[in-house]
């Protein structure tokens, strides 16, 4: 083979970076649009994060720091600039975090020159991933992420322990590390997401109780939860909000994603949900919205998923799953959900404040049965039938 010069690698990374990504016009459901392109691939990579650019040391230019995935990544617009704090993924399959930031919302992202370097803080922290960011009121952009370890009290080797490990910043650029949260009654947490504002002058956390690092368990559900002191983290009691049913998208479990965003009928919440299949496990995306005065109570609960993987999306490291972790609620009204495919690279949805708000009050909730869901189908068809003859 030809060994490739690192210039000719670096104009092939410039060309990715450059191009357009149109909308998918084949996609219509009235609420968000799709795009061609995912909006972040392993090929974003900057090539001087995996090469060794000198071609002494290099003869045969290799990468000798392979990425794997550009996935799950927090969202929030800063200075103007849409910020991703993408989960890369290396070929050594450890995660870290980098940002990557762009003029526009659904092209053009480019990494900054070096990853976040997370203070380390605990020794047997092995893994982190999926950060959500919060632009809280208090001042402070905090990033509330997956802290993982091998736990200590299972000799099976992969048996791990998840716990909230919490950040704070005001420029993604230098982070302070708090204390992992600690919740008393749920040995493990993952998908933990800090709420924007003070609900009773308290700190409120959306949780994910589970009794095991895969398996929720008698964990319910996406559970709130408050916390007097975000400098020493600690929830006693978690309620849950959106709890776990019987053959529905979140049966086996369910987890916050973004940041709830809050408009003038409530708050937003995009949440995944996961049911177990033949084929394995199958994430999807749902939504939800909580009363204005009272993030824990759901005012608005559609059936079924908001998005759910399509075509290519299908296929990756983790086939059958989306996922989201971050969303930007623009000053024009306008939603980008940022949500991964199969735990390999980065997509955007487009939708807008009034659609979210129609879909979460006006969509029939789940009746549970197959004979209500035909009855709920047989008096949409019902009614237009009887519009449409008129
Ligand atoms: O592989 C799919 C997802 O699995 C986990 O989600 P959950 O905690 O709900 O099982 C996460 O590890 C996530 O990173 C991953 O995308």
């Amino acid at each position: 083979m030809k060994s490739r010069s690192f210039a000719s690698l670096m104009e092939a990374y410039e060309r990715v970076i450059s191009r357009p990504n149109p909308v998918n016009e084949r996609f219509y459901n009235g609420l968000f649009t799709r795009y061609e392109n995912p909006v972040l691939t392993r090929q974003h990579i900057p090539p001087f994060w995996m090469y060794d650019a000198n071609p002494e040391t290099n003869p045969y230019m290799m990468q000798r720091l392979p990425v794997n995935a550009t996935m799950n990544s927090g969202a929030i617009k800063l200075n103007g600039k849409y910020c991703l704090v993408v989960r890369v993924e290396g070929q050594d399959r450890k995660s870290f975090f980098a940002v990557a930031e762009s003029d526009k919302p659904t092209e053009g992202f480019r990494f900054r020159d070096y990853p976040i370097m997370l203070p380390d803080t605990c020794a047997e922290e092995t893994n982190v991933y999926d950060m959500r960011l919060t632009q809280h009121e208090d001042g402070w952009i905090y990033g509330v992420f997956c802290s993982e370890s091998k736990d200590p009290d299972n000799s099976d080797l992969s048996a791990a322990v998840a716990a909230a490990g919490i950040v704070c910043t005001k420029d993604l650029e230098t982070w302070e590390r708090l204390p992992n949260l600690k919740t008393l009654r749920s040995p493990q947490q993952r998908n933990v997401v800090l709420h924007p504002e003070f609900v009773e002058g308290k700190y409120a956390f959306y949780t994910r109780p589970m009794d095991d690092f895969i398996e929720t368990g008698s964990g319910g559900g996406i559970g709130f939860g408050l916390c007097e002191d975000i400098m020493n983290p600690v929830i006693d009691e978690e309620k849950i909000i959106s709890a776990r049913k019987y053959h529905v998208i979140t049966e086996a479990k369910n987890g916050a994603g973004a940041t709830p965003i809050k408009c003038e009928k409530g708050w937003i919440h995009i949440a995944h949900g996961v049911r177990n299949t033949a084929a394995g496990l199958r994430y999807v995306l749902y939504a939800f919205m909580t009363d204005l005065n009272d993030p824990s109570k759901v005012i608005g609960e559609p059936s079924g998923m908001l998005l759910g993987p399509l075509g290519k999306e299908r296929v990756g490291d983790v086939s059958n799953v989306v996922f989201t972790n971050g969303a930007i609620a623009d000053d024009d009204g306008k939603v980008y959900i940022y949500y991964a495919s199969s735990d390999t690279r980065m997509h955007v949805a487009e939708t807008d404040i009034g659609r979210l708000c129609d879909y979460l009050l006006n969509t029939p909730a789940d009746p549970l049965r197959s004979p209500d869901c035909v009855k709920q189908r047989c008096e949409l068809i019902r009614k237009n039938l009887v519009y449409l003859r008129k």
